[in-house]
């Protein structure tokens, strides 16, 4: 049965176009009230070699016999793109939410409790060169898990390289940690992911690093400031070319997912009385005026 992918970005297109090519039929779920068609869309490998795939693109309003839905909405876009979808999409078709952040992954099952809520990240690199062509610019690691009581991965995410992981959150909060360092400082700054490893940007980063840490403690993610700094500057080492998705929201003038990084961080510090000053600086320089 057929996988809708919510969210035709880089990595939903990404994600499409690796469906097909395992033989799995997938949609492009598209705003309410259009029709549906059939696009050509192009997808540039890893290995440079160009694919040409019609995909096919579906009204999310539309009754659709899905087996899956994958969401690769922006994390401020999701609750709001799913609603359409969650008018008439059967309990059983389980939804996996693969935005950056934190917030709707709470949400979404408070909004929707009788649905089979999952989660997950992937660390792919995926850039939109024009609106239906995108390049794969690095393999990630996939993972996903439910939301709720424990149960086996469905064969379309299996299919596409996900892992398994019965600790979703705990991985979450683990990508969440690297998100809240590397995506406000390159778009505050405007620099590529590698230009953090300078020795200038070491006193903010331990500084920014242990407010996590102390949160992360309070919320049952204990870890040394030093593990969490290490990986951060592990992932801007191995995408030092990259520019952030958030460098890149503020580049093209888009809504960044700060609210959903940042915000939910300081959200969350708040209710535990918790002071994040470094993070509350961060936000504030980035913050639309
Ligand atoms: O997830 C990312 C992002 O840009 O959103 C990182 C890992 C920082 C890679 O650029």
């Amino acid at each position: 049965m057929t996988v809708g992918v919510l969210g035709a970005g880089a990595l939903g297109q990404l994600l499409a176009h690796q469906l097909i090519e395992h033989g799995l039929p997938a949609h492009l779920l598209t705003r309410p009230g259009g029709q549906p068609e059939t696009l050509p869309h192009q997808l540039i490998g890893l290995d440079g070699q160009t694919r040409q795939a019609e995909l096919p693109r579906h009204p999310s309003d539309r009754p659709n016999p899905l087996s899956l839905v994958l969401v690769l909405t922006k994390a401020h876009h999701c609750l709001e793109a799913l609603a359409p979808l969650m008018t008439w999409l059967p309990n059983s078709v389980p939804v996996v939410l693969l935005h950056n952040g934190l917030g709707p992954q709470f949400e979404a099952p408070k909004r929707w409790p009788t649905h089979s809520w999952w989660a997950g990240s992937l660390t792919d690199g995926a850039l939109r060169l024009a609106p239906r062509q995108v390049r794969h610019t690095g393999q990630g690691v996939r993972r996903a898990g439910p939301l709720g009581p424990d149960a086996p991965i469905p064969p379309a995410l299996a299919t596409l390289g996900f892992e398994s992981d019965p600790d979703i959150l705990a991985a979450l909060w683990q990508k969440l940690t690297v998100n809240l360092v590397i995506n406000p400082l390159t778009a505050r700054d405007r620099v590529p992911n590698g230009a953090l490893l300078k020795a200038a940007y070491q006193p903010e980063i331990a500084a920014l690093c242990q407010e996590i840490t102390a949160l992360g403690q309070a919320l049952g993610y204990p870890e040394p400031a030093e593990a969490v700094r290490d990986r951060v500057l592990t992932v801007a080492q191995a995408t030092a070319a990259n520019r952030s998705s958030m460098l890149q929201d503020v580049e093209a003038g888009r809504p960044t997912e700060l609210p959903a990084i940042t915000g939910y961080l300081l959200a969350e510090a708040r209710r535990l009385e918790l002071p994040c000053p470094h993070h509350r600086r961060l936000m504030a320089s980035l913050a639309p005026a």
